[in-house]
């Protein structure tokens, strides 16, 4: 049996509002189309209008002079609940990062904001969650767990109820000569101690044993978690980032992504990724709305 895309939208999910960030953008337009066409969405794009050229009922364009004032007027739109979602259009990461930080918008609903993304991979059985590959740079123990709360969180929002957790590192033995073999450790002995309830996790493990049951059978591991992981926490966002790209150029992958920890959500794709996946993120925080 085939099993369905998890960037397949729900036929009950609600009709959303998006707010674009730099809209101003040849493949964003070109996704803006595309979600016009399967009439899941209605958009409000900020940035330089004379470059926004979609004319629809279900567009609004508003125009803005500077990246700046674009990343403000957009977040404003989700914090005054004209809008369901927020991307990010053509601007800077950090940029928008940093906006949605702002104490003033009162945006954060969790301490800590982390980026997850989520990936269809042809070489693998099930949807794969990774985080952070996008906006924490190099968590501490105290971030990582959080990190993995919010992946918890959002991998239940996405329908998977006990998700495994692998918390990576390069080795699946605790080694002092390498620093993120015992944070994992640590992370993984929190969660078995305070939230076994809500998902199973483990670590470290190294990437292979976490996907693959041949290679986790190799190293003697045997855990729930071994070759059948939901979730990977990376140690730092260099690893992530790498991991992330590597799926998309190498291994045909489809991913979503968006930062959780926020009253709403917020989609960050790169300016390299494809139509395609941007595509995938809206479709796949739509799905999330109200969740
Ligand atoms: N969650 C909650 N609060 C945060 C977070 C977070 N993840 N990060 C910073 N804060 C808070 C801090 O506690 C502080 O109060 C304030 O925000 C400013 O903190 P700084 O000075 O450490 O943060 P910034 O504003 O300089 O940078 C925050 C970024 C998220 C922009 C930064 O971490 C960053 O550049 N991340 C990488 C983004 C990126 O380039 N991604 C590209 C790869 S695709």
């Amino acid at each position: 049996m085939t099993q369905k895309s998890i960037f397949q939208l729900e036929k009950t999910a609600k009709r959303a509002r998006i707010a674009i960030a730099g809209a101003d953008d040849a493949v964003i337009l070109e996704v803006v189309k595309q979600a016009l066409a399967h009439d899941f969405a209605d958009f409000l794009l900020f940035g330089r209008a004379e470059l926004i050229t979609i004319k629809s009922p279900h567009v609004q364009v508003i125009a803005t002079k500077t990246d700046q004032e674009a990343a403000e007027k957009a977040t404003e739109a989700v914090t005054k609940k004209q809008a369901d979602i927020l991307m990010k259009g053509n601007l800077p990461t950090a940029l928008i990062l940093k906006t949605i930080l702002k104490k003033e918008y009162q945006l954060r609903d969790k301490e800590l904001l982390s980026h997850v993304a989520v990936f269809e991979i042809p070489a693998y059985h099930k949807p794969l969650i990774v985080s952070d590959v996008a906006m924490n740079i190099a968590p501490d123990e105290d971030a990582q767990i959080q990190i993995t709360q919010n992946a918890i969180a959002s991998a239940q929002k996405l329908g998977i109820t006990k998700p495994k957790v692998a918390v990576l590192s390069a080795v699946e033995k605790e080694s002092p000569k390498m620093h993120s073999s015992v944070q994992a450790a640590q992370v993984a002995a929190y969660f078995k101690a305070f939230a076994s309830d809500e998902a199973e996790v483990e670590g470290p493990l190294a990437f292979d044993n976490a996907i693959s049951k041949a290679a986790a059978q190799h190293k003697n591991i045997d855990n729930n978690v071994a070759g059948d992981a939901d979730i990977l926490i990376m140690p730092s966002i260099e690893a992530g980032n790498i991991l992330y790209k590597s799926l998309v150029f190498f291994a045909g992958a489809r991913v979503g992504g968006f930062i959780a920890g926020v009253k709403v959500p917020v989609i960050i794709a790169s300016r390299s990724d494809s139509v395609d996946n941007k595509l995938a993120s809206l479709i796949l925080t739509v799905g999330m709305v109200g969740k």
